[in-house]
């Protein structure tokens, strides 16, 4: 099934100064539908085909680089989209939150151990919240990858490549990563993901 590039879930300019809609036209318009033309192209012919954009990720990692970089920056695009969303940030819904403090310590921890993550992640790369044998962790990866190919379910992601934050942020990117996680996430969309997988 061919990829395809979704709306963003709100207008370019719904985040305001968090994430312009210069950088929207710029990550979502010319970035992730980068990575749809060209995941596509590769998508042909690989053996791949007619699999799930998950499987597609997983079966693609360590064997097909070209086209495992393309699918999973699309699968992480798709997700980062929503991971977001107008005056987001603030309460961590009830259930997600009692697993984060079980899990992890305490909501404070988390976004110490989930910023820190973005910030030490050398060069381009994402940070997550990601749900391992039942188990909430913070983890960190380089490009494109993400704890699918790890055995996990991706639940939070930040994108810290330049293109994410440059524009509004040039180079602070500890200011975007907290300016992520205080402003923008949109957690009921982390709830969900984690009930979907548990
Ligand atoms: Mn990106």
């Amino acid at each position: 099934m061919a990829f395809e590039l979704p709306e963003l879930p709100y207008a370019y300019d719904a985040l305001g100064d968090y994430m312009s809609a210069e950088t929207f036209e710029y990550h979502h318009d010319k970035h992730h539908q980068a990575y749809v033309t060209n995941g596509n192209k590769l998508l042909e012919g690989s053996g791949l085909e007619g699999k799930s954009l998950e499987d597609v990720v997983k079966g693609s990692f360590g064997t097909n680089a070209g086209l495992f970089n393309n699918a999973a920056q699309h699968y992480n695009h798709l997700h980062f989209w929503n991971w977001m969303k107008p005056n987001g940030g603030g309460a961590i819904p009830g259930e997600l939150e009692k697993r984060i403090i079980a899990d992890l310590g305490s909501v404070a921890a988390f976004r110490d151990a989930f910023i820190n993550a973005g910030m030490t992640q050398f060069g381009s790369g994402w940070a997550w919240l990601a749900l391992v044998d039942g188990k909430l962790e913070v983890t960190k990866t380089a490009n494109g990858e993400n704890p699918l190919v790890h055995g996990g379910t991706p639940l939070l992601g930040v994108d810290v490549w330049e293109h994410s934050y440059y524009i509004d942020y040039r180079n602070a990117r500890p200011k975007y990563l907290e300016t992520f996680f205080d402003n923008m996430v949109n957690w009921e969309y982390v709830a969900k993901l984690l009930d979907d997988a548990s």
